[in-house]
């Protein structure tokens, strides 16, 4: 997958291009990356790609021209590439989306500083906005990065063990369980015997018990909006048993 992002800090990406998963996975062909600093498109000598704001107020704007030749050079080596604006005022990024993201051919990825960008940049262009969660932070990069993360770690390959992404948090829509590993006793606490027991088949159980139960308590709001196998309800069932016998 080619990535470009649009950004004022280009260099800000060395930690999605030079670390972990996503740096090896770069090294590894699995994707591309090009920033594209607007600067370069400026039509001032001193470099200024920003405005106030018509109307007043404080802050400055970006500007739609240097934004959109931008566009256009990141268009030139990647036509069929979708288009990304980060900001507050998108969908919220979910697993579903992520995933959807990553079986396309390409990204460019538009991050804005200051109050914003120029709105003619969001009209006049096919534009998906997409939104990191309901706070504001200082720039559209981090919010790039968190998606592009997000999106490469479910390209073909990335992951050592194709079972992990497979089974994180969301990727089944629900919470993830509690882990453990060595030592088996930490503080006075020792790992569930059934995770040692070696019966598999009442592992996963146990794993999927604990998944609605989290789900459940923490986040009932991704319970209404996913259909349940039998097994679910089954366990459901018991878990809202057990929880009239014991609170949880
Ligand atoms: N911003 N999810 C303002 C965000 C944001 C978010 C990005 C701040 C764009 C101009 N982006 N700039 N939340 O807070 O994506």
């Amino acid at each position: 997958m080619h990535i470009q992002a649009i950004t004022l800090f280009p260099e800000m990406f060395t930690a999605l291009t030079d670390s972990g998963v996503t740096g090896r996975a770069l090294q590894q062909g699995i994707w591309q990356f090009a920033a594209i600093n607007p600067r370069q498109f400026a039509d001032n000598p001193q470099g200024y790609i920003d405005d106030r704001p018509f109307g007043g107020g404080p802050g400055m704007i970006m500007m739609a021209p240097p934004l959109q030749a931008a566009i256009d050079a990141a268009r030139q080596s990647s036509p069929q590439g979708r288009l990304i604006y980060m900001s507050p005022q998108g969908k919220p990024l979910n697993h579903m989306q992520a995933a959807s993201l990553a079986r396309e051919p390409a990204l460019i990825v538009l991050c804005g500083r200051y109050e914003g960008i120029d709105e003619r940049i969001l009209t006049s262009n096919e534009v998906t906005e997409i939104s990191i969660g309901d706070f504001v932070v200082s720039g559209g990069e981090l919010p790039a990065m968190m998606l592009m993360d997000a999106v490469i770690r479910l390209l073909p390959g990335t992951l050592g063990d194709a079972r992990s992404a497979v089974e994180d948090s969301f990727a089944n829509g629900l919470l993830d369980c509690p882990h453990y590993t060595r030592p088996v006793e930490f503080r006075q606490q020792t790992v569930p015997d059934v995770l040692r027991s070696g019966n598999h088949a009442l592992i996963a159980q146990w794993r999927l018990t604990q998944a609605l139960r989290r789900t459940l308590t923490r986040r009932p709001d991704l319970l209404a909006d996913r259909r349940l196998t039998p097994e679910e309800s089954r366990l459901l069932q018991y878990i809202r048993q057990e929880e009239r016998d014991i609170p949880l």
